[in-house]
């Protein structure tokens, strides 16, 4: 008797998607009115837009509230150590560079603890995706100051005000040289979901800072929605310069991509180092006899 073997269930026509397709069925564990369940929403609809198959879709995160992402996807997912998604992401891209790479986690996670991964991803041009929920706070160990805080904000952690001023993520990427950078914000999904499909389009690094407030310890929705703004249309974000000067701007927080550019990402120029690498003259035993004397 010839047996038909059903395909698994978890195969499914990537013609055919729709968001909830890719929901894991692992409730978020947000606290109501989070910005990081916008987050959630713009990217299921994103990654269905694109047609991702879902074993071809890899997200990786560090610690937070934000970094709990996921789980809640369906798709392979690496819930990592605290400032490490980075370090694992690229792990993961060598391994497999026909997977979607995507790092997702808080602006502590990013900018504090994994700070020193930023620069080297960046120089790297590795082909992965780093969206950055920004809420301005540690929002997993109850409100401590991050990077992105403002000056003087007062918290349990520092209840007479803080006196270091914040980082500015748009200008550190621009400055280190990304190929794409971008600010979004969690109560604009359309606009959200636009711009999360461009940064995973994009061959090479890019980083899309999203404005996710954390309604729990440091309620930020007012202000961001007085102070955001879509860049204006004479914008070239071909253009460097105008880029920073746009990102520089302190009264408002422009929205959409600021900058890209085209170049080799890491994974091709790797690809073609390897190539020569592998020549027959190039065996472990010669190149010990050619250099190790
Ligand atoms: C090595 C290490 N140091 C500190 C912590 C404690 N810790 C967990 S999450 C976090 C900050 C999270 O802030 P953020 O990345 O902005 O995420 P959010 O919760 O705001 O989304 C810290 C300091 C930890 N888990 N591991
Ligand atoms: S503590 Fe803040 S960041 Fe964490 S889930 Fe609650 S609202 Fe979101
Ligand atoms: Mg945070």
């Amino acid at each position: 008797m010839v047996m038909t073997l059903e395909p698994p269930k978890y195969i499914f026509d990537p013609a055919n998607l729709t968001p909830n397709d890719y929901k894991s069925g692992v409730p978020p564990v947000w606290c109501p009115g989070c910005g990081d369940y916008g987050v959630l929403a713009s990217f299921l609809k994103a990654i269905s837009e694109l047609r991702i198959p879902r074993e071809q879709l890899a997200i990786v995160s560090g610690i937070g509230c934000s970094s709990r992402f996921p789980a809640f996807v369906e798709a392979y997912g690496f819930h990592g150590t605290h400032g490490r998604a980075l370090p694992i992401a690229a792990g993961i891209k060598m391994a497999r560079p026909d997977l979607i790479v995507v790092t997702m986690g808080g602006d502590g996670d990013a900018f504090s603890i994994g700070m020193g991964h930023i620069p080297h991803a960046i120089r790297r041009n590795m082909d992965i995706t780093y969206i950055v929920m920004d809420n301005e706070i540690y929002g997993l160990t109850k409100g401590q100051p991050s990077p992105t805080s403002p000056i003087g904000i007062l918290q349990k952690a520092s209840p007479y005000g803080t006196v270091e001023r914040p980082l500015n993520p748009l200008q550190l990427a621009l400055g280190c040289g990304a190929t794409w950078v971008a600010r979004g914000f969690s109560s604009k999904p359309k606009e959200l979901g636009e711009l999360i499909k461009a940064a995973i389009q994009h061959k090479g690094f890019s980083l899309l800072q999203v404005l996710s407030p954390c309604v729990t310890f440091y309620d930020t929705y007012d202000h961001f929605k007085s102070i955001t703004k879509f860049l204006p249309a004479e914008h070239n974000p071909r253009d460097r310069t105008s880029a920073l000067k746009y990102a520089l701007d302190e009264q408002t927080l422009y929205m959409g991509v600021f900058y890209q550019e085209e170049s080799e990402a890491f994974d091709a120029g790797y690809a073609a180092m390897r190539a020569r690498v592998t020549t027959p003259n190039y065996g472990v035993r010669e190149i010990m006899n050619k250099y190790m004397r």
